[in-house]
């Protein structure tokens, strides 16, 4: 209200105008409720409302970290929505012209620095040991494969009986690029299907034959760029047999939203049975 302007003199109760205001308050309130309870019933109902069973041992520390940071930051959203809600219909105007104003609060200060400070510390300290962990080296009795993207799919190239992948060259014009040379890669198999041992650490060599890619599993919730010209790696340890979706997760072209394909995690019989009938096809 512009100053000098005398206050009105009417008494909260008895301004027909705020009435008014204050049921259509309230109806906004319980319209919105009702929004909420209604979305919330849906994606519960659908069971889309969080991510999909985890299939990998290292993203249980991942969901951990999420739960985490939702609690907190849920919380943190929950304080200062119900806050503002409530100094918006504590402190609304009743033809008090004037705020009560104050410039200046140390203790109030200190607090609300310090406390969002050393939340915000202690995700980050979270975050990056579980970013540690999951950047450690490979175990040594790993499962070697490699996994390649390219515009708009998925293929895969396995060690044979040597448990070694052949040398690979971008400049060698091979499917794989492999170095037909080495003794290494005359036992190397490669396929469309990509194929993991359930409960043996999988040492995943990624590589991309064209543009820039992103191997994302969801059910693994661990995703890592594919680079053109360079190896980028990844280790897991899948906990279940089953199919899981690949998405490329790195917008890579017009035919970009086509690029998925599955991870078959199989019992090591099954896929030492399906790796002898690949290598004989060769
Ligand atoms: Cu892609």
């Amino acid at each position: 209200m512009a100053h000098g302007t005398p206050a009105p003199s009417s008494e909260s109760t008895g301004n027909p105008l705020e009435r008014t205001a204050g049921s259509g308050l309230s109806l906004g309130l319980l319209f919105w409720l009702f929004m909420l309870a209604a979305v919330a019933a849906t994606l519960y109902a659908r069971r889309a409302w969080w991510l999909p069973p985890l299939a990998v041992r290292e993203g249980a520390s991942i969901d951990r970290l999420i739960e985490i940071t939702l609690g907190v930051t849920g919380a943190a959203f929950l304080l200062v929505h119900v806050l503002l809600g409530y100094f918006v219909i504590r402190y609304r105007t009743r033809g008090q012209p004037r705020a009560h104003y104050f410039p200046h609060n140390t203790p109030l200060e200190v607090l609300y620095t310090a406390v969002p400070a050393a939340v915000l510390v202690s995700l980050s300290v979270a975050g990056l040991m579980t970013w540690s962990r999951l950047h450690a080296p490979p175990p040594p009795d790993a499962f070697l494969i490699e996994i390649r993207g390219q515009q708009f799919s998925w293929s895969a190239r396995y060690p044979g009986p040597d448990g070694k992948l052949g040398r690979v060259d971008p400049r060698i014009p091979q499917p794989f690029n492999v170095d037909p040379q080495d003794p290494a890669s005359r036992d190397d198999v490669t396929s469309s299907e990509i194929y993991l041992v359930v409960n043996r650490p999988a040492h995943i060599l990624l590589r991309s034959r064209d543009v820039q890619h992103s191997f994302w599993v969801p059910a693994f919730r661990l995703k890592k760029d594919l680079l053109p010209g360079r190896t980028t790696e990844l280790w897991l340890t899948p906990t279940r047999t089953g199919t899981f979706d690949i998405a490329c997760a790195e917008l890579c072209g017009v035919g970009h939203y086509t690029m998925h394909g599955q991870v078959r995690v199989v019992t090591q019989q099954e896929f030492d049975r399906w790796i002898g009938q690949q290598a004989q096809r060769r």
